[in-house]
């Protein structure tokens, strides 16, 4: 069998503005500074994905590091796994954490939608999965902020469609401002409505272990990243102390990081990141062992891809969902009473807006 070849990689560097800008305990942001990808196959087959930098500072080294990896593999085979896997051996001695970690899952990511492409098959398909509907939580909003304004932000966030869950972000400096920010909410959107809270990393194992004793009993669904993402031995302890189940895993960069968090107990629940785990490969080796594991999976950003890996994840939990790369998208994910509906389009089903393409470029 013949199949295509890589012809070119491009990217653009893109800043989008927030509808509500983040206001984590560990860190701001004010834009979404995005590198877009284009694999195009000697076929004309054109796979697409997108990476965040998370500072406009580090656009430009992202876009290159794409570029450079992107030169690698041009004339190979349309074959994602033994892309992926050129790449890892060839790049063994630098290692692969940072900013060439998530250019890596880019291009894993852009050349998994034009295999999937060229199949004619979403990617959820492809990967072997006929669920088409994903439940989502909201996570657009609730920041760090004035905590007379959580309760409305709670209801509008829910209201958007028709949510069934949402997340506050938790780690002030007055442990009782926090408590008063999940009462305030918990109150508005009632007990059929779910709320997590993310502490972002913000605290020592001491005080995460006080103020999860403060908040154990306000009905929960799940308290994230309590500590710092790679002290496993510290969330263990946090987690073993608590009933609120412990997510983590947005920072996990491999799935050899995923498994030493498992054995050390880290977590409840996993989370991980599409463009940190290593894209597609990396989504499923993960998804593997948490399914190993008898471990609930959830994703991180990114939800326009997430929603494809977990339909096909066996311990599938919660779809994070944000809107934030919808101004570049021509079809935005669609989501319908709480849960992403895939789309039958062959890919992921990012496929650029080119008017605001030009508009957000820089
Ligand atoms: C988060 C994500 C992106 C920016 C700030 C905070 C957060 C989450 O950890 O889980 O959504
Ligand atoms: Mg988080």
């Amino acid at each position: 069998m013949v199949t295509d070849t890589i012809r070119s990689v491009t990217v653009r560097k893109l800043v989008i503005p927030f509808n509500i800008k983040p206001v984590a305990a560990t860190g701001s942001m004010d834009d979404v500074p995005l590198v877009a990808l284009d694999i195009e196959t000697d076929g004309g087959t054109v796979g697409r994905a997108y990476v965040w930098a998370f500072s406009p500072l580090f656009l430009t080294p992202l876009a290159a590091t794409v570029e450079s990896l992107g030169s690698m593999i041009i004339g190979d085979g349309l074959a994602p796994l033994s892309i992926e896997s050129k790449l890892r051996s060839t790049l063994r001695l630098i290692d692969t954490p940072g900013l060439i970690g998530l250019a890596l899952a880019g291009i894993d990511m852009a050349v998994w939608d034009a295999h999937a492409k060229q199949q004619n098959l979403p990617l959820f398909r492809l990967l072997g999965s006929d669920v088409t509907r994903v439940p989502a939580y909201n996570s657009c909003g609730l920041w760090i902020q004035d905590t007379a304004t959580l309760a409305d932000e709670a209801e509008m966030l829910l209201d958007m469609h028709d949510f069934t869950a949402a997340k506050l972000r938790v780690g002030r400096a007055d442990a009782k401002e926090d408590l008063r920010a999940i009462r305030l909410v918990k109150e508005r959107i009632g007990d059929d409505h779910h709320l997590m809270v993310d502490y972002n990393q913000s605290q020592s194992v001491t005080t995460a272990l006080q103020r999860a004793q403060m908040i154990d009993g306000e009905g929960l669904y799940w308290i994230e990243e309590p500590v710092r993402h790679n002290d496993y031995q510290g969330s263990a302890n946090v987690a073993r102390a608590t009933t609120t189940p412990i997510q983590s895993g947005e920072n996990l960069c491999s799935d050899f990081d995923m498994s030493c968090a498992i054995e050390a107990g880290a977590a409840d629940w996993y989370m991980p990141d599409v463009q940190r785990i290593g894209g597609v490969s990396g989504w499923m080796r993960a998804a593997a062992l948490c399914n190993a594991n008898g471990l609930s999976m959830s994703s991180h950003l990114f939800p326009e891809i997430s929603a494809h890996l977990l339909a096909a994840t066996p311990t599938r939990h919660w779809l994070e969902y944000v809107d934030w790369a919808n101004p570049i998208l021509q079809d935005p994910l669609k989501m319908e009473h709480g849960c992403a509906v895939l789309s039958e389009a062959p890919g992921t089903g990012i496929e650029w807006n080119e008017d605001a393409m030009a508009r957000y470029r820089v």
